[in-house]
């Protein structure tokens, strides 16, 4: 366990942000962090250029308090597997992860699954799904991303939230229940 610097001790979680390329991973972080937030977004040159302008090349960092006694810890990993490297670095450092999967490219959903059983396969921790991309037209229901994603009993998936990634409070709300399980599973 680790605990920050100075007269308020507060416990640190460090959580990745992981998730499918343009899934909200950055937006994300930049939309709780109570310090300017660090990213590593550069002009995407191959194929994310024709979903997006820029894209993360190294990691997202950013921080949220929660109450007096939480300092959340955001690390955003890169979507593009060529970096999967990062992947590596970051999630061993974690207490917690979220994988955002955009439910609009079903396209993607493949490549989520890669993503979590490249997690899966380095850390047993909490984990949150976060759903995003909903209010776009295409959006797949929760229920049946679930299944593409390879969790068929509902009894036995990850909790799977649906989530703006750009709208402060629902960001909030997702790493407040995340800070609880880290905590639940640390007693
Ligand atoms: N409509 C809508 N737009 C969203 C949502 N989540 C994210 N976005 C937008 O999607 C775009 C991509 O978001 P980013 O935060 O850059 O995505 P990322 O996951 O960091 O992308 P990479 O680093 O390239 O993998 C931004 O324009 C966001 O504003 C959502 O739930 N709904
Ligand atoms: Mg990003």
């Amino acid at each position: 366990m680790r605990f920050s610097q100075g007269q308020n001790l507060r416990q640190i979680i460090p959580v990745v942000v992981t998730g499918t390329v343009g899934a909200g991973k950055s937006s994300f972080i930049r939309s709780v962090s109570d310090i300017a937030p660090v990213d590593t977004d550069r002009k995407a040159t191959d194929e994310t250029a024709l979903i997006k302008k820029k894209t993360t090349v190294a990691m997202d960092f950013g921080r949220l308090h929660l109450g007096n006694k939480i300092s959340v810890h955001l690390y955003g990993t890169p979507g593009q597997s060529r970096f999967d490297f990062m992947w590596d670095i970051l999630i061993r450092r974690a207490a917690a992860y979220i994988l955002l999967v955009d439910a609009h490219r079903p396209s993607d959903f493949r490549y989520a699954r890669k993503i979590l059983s490249f997690m899966k396969q380095r850390v047993n921790i909490p984990l949150i799904i976060g759903l995003t991309h909903t209010d776009c037209k295409g959006a797949w229901s929760k229920d049946n991303v679930a299944i593409a994603l390879g969790f068929v009993d509902e009894k036995r998936r990850p909790p799977i939230v649906i989530l703006n990634p750009t709208q402060r409070q629902s960001v909030v709300q997702l790493l407040t229940i995340l800070a609880k399980q880290v905590l639940q599973k640390g007693k």
